[in-house]
């Protein structure tokens, strides 16, 4: 299997680490809370003190996984609070995510101080950059070089660690549609699955678990989709009033933009989702032809190539307009959606 970043160094400092203290992004997801629980379950096998601490509460959805109850949700702590915490603990890992910005508070207290902390992700290198990263963005999930470290740190993949990396995995390729060229996630997938991971429960939980309220909201969002330059875009709104209506959650609105990229013809999908100050927070997908990631940097968000975020000026009919075209300029004589 190719591996194309060199993770003993980071094996090499947790070995003799004896309090660990990991984390991911604020508002955690899938491949983050996945590979805390797989790395806690086989630090603490090495004899190690672990705790998990996140910014945000995990969605329910995750909440099946080995472990999950054991996370500490420290977004309503003191800034002291959280000092006195990470003073307790030789050394900080942080998952998917390599910037200080996106750890909420945590990352408030930690970019001042000089603790030991350890970055393990696969997101594009940032501008903010904060020593020992080990960031392979190339990889389609922060899971799958989770899969490496358990290799470096020589701990056996028990069968609740291997359905935690596997549901960091599904998660962020949803379902494996999304690797980037890779065939070693499918070994990955395979090995995990002969370590004993649940698959199909991954599934059930992670995917088939939608809420009532979800459901709402996605079909009144449907029905404001538009098509745009001759159906290669597709977007749609998600109304302030809607969410607070149908009762959505924040993890509710996630991949609500899927349906739109499955449309035949589509290139790139946008969902626009309202903020209280009247604001747009967008999404972006991409097929694979045309990249999104560098518009939303130029509106000054970021992401993936092909799956990124950025924030927008209503009104909305603006917001929109203006981005269709920095994604794809109107040219006289556009053709009709590819075939
Ligand atoms: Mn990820």
């Amino acid at each position: 299997m190719p591996v194309t970043i060199d993770l003993a160094p980071l094996a090499a400092a947790l070995r003799p680490a004896e309090r660990l203290l990991l984390t991911t992004h604020h508002a955690p997801d899938g491949d983050g809370i996945g590979c805390m629980l797989a790395l806690a379950e086989a630090l603490g096998r090495l004899g190690k003190h672990v705790q998990l601490v996140s910014s945000g509460a995990p969605p329910p959805r995750f909440s099946f996984l080995p472990g999950a109850s054991a996370i500490r949700d420290l977004s309503g702590e003191t800034t002291e609070s959280i000092r006195r915490i990470s003073a307790q603990v030789d050394l900080v890992l942080v998952v998917d995510a390599h910037e200080w910005s996106l750890l909420g508070r945590l990352g408030e207290v930690w970019r001042e101080g000089t603790r030991s902390i350890y970055f393990l992700d696969h997101h594009p290198p940032s501008r903010s950059d904060p020593a020992h990263i080990f960031c392979d963005p190339g990889a389609p999930s922060t899971g799958e070089l989770c899969w490496q470290l358990l290799d470096a740190l020589e701990v056996r993949c028990t069968a609740s660690m291997a359905t935690c990396v596997y549901a960091a995995i599904a998660y962020d390729t949803q379902m494996f549609r999304y690797l980037r060229g890779r065939a070693s996630t499918h070994r990955v997938a395979a090995a995990l699955i002969d370590a004993g991971a649940e698959s199909e429960r991954v599934y059930r939980h992670i995917f088939a678990a939608n809420s009532p309220a979800k459901v709402a909201l996605l079909g009144e969002v449907l029905q404001t989709l538009q098509l745009a330059r001759g159906g290669r875009i597709a977007w749609a709104a998600i109304r302030r009033e809607q969410i607070d209506r149908t009762g959505a959650s924040r993890d509710d609105l996630r991949d609500m933009i899927v349906p739109l990229l499955e449309i035949e013809g589509v290139e790139v999908a946008l969902t626009f989702k309202e903020r209280d100050d009247g604001s747009y927070k967008v999404s972006l997908r991409s097929k694979g032809r045309i990249p999104v990631g560098p518009t939303a940097a130029r509106l000054g968000g970021g992401g993936h190539a092909f799956a990124a975020g950025a924030h927008l000026a209503g009104p909305l009919p603006d917001a929109t307009a203006r981005l269709i075209e920095m994604l794809l300029p109107e040219a006289p004589g556009d053709p009709s959606p590819a075939s």
